[in-house]
Parts: C-alpha cells; structure tokens; sequence
C-alpha cells in the first residue's frame, strides 16, 4: 500500500509546517457551493479535502468526489461517518477508532467488518485515534457514537488517552470538538496533548476564525479542520489557510 499521504503528514511534523483541511460534508454542500470551495481551495493552497460526515444519507459521496477530482489536485481523504462511507475515488481513508468513547463498536467493531474490503481498496488506510471532546452542545457525532465525549477542561483525561493511542500503534491523532461545536477545543488542551505524543496532531470543531485556527498552531496543532464555518462563508477559506501556514513563520498574527 503506498504511503504517501501519511508521509506528507510525517513530514510537515518533522518540518514544522502546518496543514489546512476543508471539511466537505457531501449531504450539506450544494454543488454551487462546492464550486466556489474548489476554486478558493486551490487559489488558497488548502492542503486536503476531509470528506464525510455523520450521516451522509444521500447519494452524493461519488458525485462529489468526482468534481473534485476535475477541478482539483488537492488530495481527497475520507472521514467516514460510518462504514458505508466508502468510495475508491478517494485518496485515503482516516480508519478512525473512538478512543474517548467505551463504546466497542466504533473501538473495534466496525473496523473488523470494514477490514477486507479496505484490503483490497486503492485507498491509502491511515489508523486515527479519534478523540471527542465537549463542546458545549450535544453534536451530531455525541449522539450517533452514543458516547461521552472527554470534558473540555480535562486535559489530564485527553492527554491519557492520546498517549495511550499512540502507545497502540494509531499513526495520526484528531482531537474534535464535533462539527457545528459551540466551543472549539481550548488551546490549553491542544498543548497539553501534542506535548504528550509525537504523531501528528489534528484539531477540529467549532473553529470559526482564522485567529482560533491560528491559535490552535502555535499551541501544538499539526492539522487544522474547518467545515461548518466555511459551509456558511466559503470565502473565509482563503484567511483560514494563510493564517494556519503563515503560523510556522511568526510569533504574532497581528
Ligand atoms: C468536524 O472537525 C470537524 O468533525 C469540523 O468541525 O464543521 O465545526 O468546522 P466544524
């Protein structure tokens, strides 16, 4: 299988350079909508495209990943919301284990169902320790995982338990607050939790400003996520990106 993608993830960390995700949740993005993030991703130098969401209840996921493709080189990696979330148009796939939840199914379950078809895909598989933490509303990832999510101000709790991720072999980490959270994760958090592993850290949820992005960066995240915000402002793209790589340069943003 190549690696290709997790190297690139591999390297930025090893490197000091931060990546920008746009999050494309095929059920919410109209394909009007889709094009104006197309273009402003590519003007933007945005560094992936996460594709999924809790549901995606329709048929869109081919359809969206095929105008992708024609319009950009931006590597399209799945976050699947569940196991039918499949499509050999991608790039990769997150195989995410909810490490914060108890809940056997999304740990391991799954995974065993999913295993033999990901075997024989073209898609890159990446292992994810995927960890949710509160913010501050019940998001649709809470109720769908039927879990609890980690306290926002445990930082003890999120820090053991990425360690323990790692300790497990997952090769990247995302620590989200759920999409649409009324409370991105603190940058407190952020720091207590890349200061504890050494693959790379992704963050996401609730972020809504190139500021909170930015901060996010220089408190230790690696990879910053950003779907609902842009959804509602596709313009916001172009901010969002140059204040996550502009973050490796400076001390201050202002
Ligand atoms: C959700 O981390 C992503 O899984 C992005 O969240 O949609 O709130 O930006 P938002």
């Amino acid at each position: 299988m190549d690696n290709k993608l997790y190297a690139s993830f591999l390297k930025a960390k090893q490197t000091g350079k931060k990546k920008f995700v746009v999050l494309i949740d095929p059920d919410n993005m109209r394909l009007q909508k889709l094009e104006k993030v197309l273009e402003l991703s590519n003007q933007a130098n945005v560094d992936y495209f996460f594709i999924g969401g809790s549901l995606v209840v329709n048929d869109m996921l081919d359809m969206v990943l095929g105008n992708i493709k024609k319009t950009s080189d931006i590597p399209m990696i799945l976050f699947p919301g569940n196991s039918f979330q499949l499509s050999y148009k991608a790039d990769g796939l997150l195989f995410l284990s909810l490490i914060s939840g108890r809940n056997a199914d999304l740990l391991i379950g799954k995974h065993v169902i999913t295993a033999p078809f990901l075997k024989i895909s073209p898609l890159e598989i990446m292992s994810t320790g995927y960890m949710l933490i509160d913010g501050g509303i019940s998001t649709t990832v809470q109720y769908m995982s039927n879990t609890t999510p980690i306290p926002s101000n445990k930082n003890d709790i999120a820090l053991c338990t990425a360690m323990a991720g790692e300790m497990l072999g997952l090769k990247l980490m995302y620590m989200d607050a759920g999409s649409g959270a009324e409370n991105p994760i603190t940058t407190s958090m952020i720091d207590a939790v890349s200061s504890a592993i050494d693959i790379p850290l992704i963050v996401g949820g609730g972020i809504r400003t190139p500021q909170k992005a930015y901060d996010n960066v220089k408190a230790g995240a690696d990879v910053i996520v950003v779907g609902n915000a842009i959804e509602k402002d596709p313009q916001l793209i172009i901010d969002m990106a140059s204040a996550v790589h502009e973050a490796e340069f400076s001390s201050d943003l202002s």
